[in-house]
């Protein structure tokens, strides 16, 4: 199985990500029910591995807190942009949530991470070149935009299945944060 752990978005905040989802030919935009910050990938592993995962995971203890997601980026540049996304405002305890994901998965048996940790929320992906000026536009378009806060109470491990018309993300289990620090 295809794993990765990371955080839902509520329906609401899916769908006004969603009116973003325009103007770029090409693109392929991600669907709202499939909307997510990734904490960690973990790729492809046994169902034993998953057990030791999901255990490591089950006993991360942290606070929930609010995530406000603001502006607009992309991985890659011009004609080789493979990603667009939405930003989010830094936020210590998301950091912190996720350097307890990563411990609990390497001690659950997973390789490091080395790539540093970059929050977004993935709107579209491209398999082919993007059409640069439309990009710049839409990066315009978009750069003011903000939406939330939301209060994230859990994060969940995801399956993740390849198919013809893209991934298909399903939930395997929900850990619960305590109440946030206020
Ligand atoms: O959260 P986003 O959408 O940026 O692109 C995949 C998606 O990222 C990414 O993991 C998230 C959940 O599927 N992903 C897929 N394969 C990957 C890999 N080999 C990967 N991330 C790192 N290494």
């Amino acid at each position: 199985m295809r794993l990765f752990v990371g955080l839902g978005l509520p329906e609401g905040l899916a769908a006004r990500l969603a009116t973003l989802e325009a103007g770029l030919p090409g693109a392929q935009w991600v669907l709202p029910e499939n909307m997510h910050l990734t904490l960690r990938f973990i790729g492809e592993v046994t169902e034993n591995d998953a057990a030791d995962i999901d255990e490591m995971l089950a006993g991360i203890s942290a606070p929930g807190f609010d995530l406000h997601l603001q502006g607009v980026g992309t991985f890659g540049e011009g004609h080789k942009t493979r990603a667009v996304w939405v930003g989010l405002v830094p936020s210590a305890p998301l950091a912190h949530l996720q350097t307890k994901v990563e411990s609990a998965c390497v001690r659950g048996g997973q390789p490091p991470e080395g790539r540093k940790f970059s929050p977004h929320v993935t709107l579209a992906r491209f398999n082919h070149a993007a059409d640069a000026n439309r990009l710049q536009r839409f990066i315009e378009g978009s750069a003011m935009f903000s939406a939330g806060p939301w209060t994230v109470d859990h994060f969940t491990l995801f399956e993740s299945r390849l198919g013809k018309s893209g991934a298909v993300y399903t939930p395997l289990a929900d850990y619960e944060l305590s109440p946030p620090v206020l």
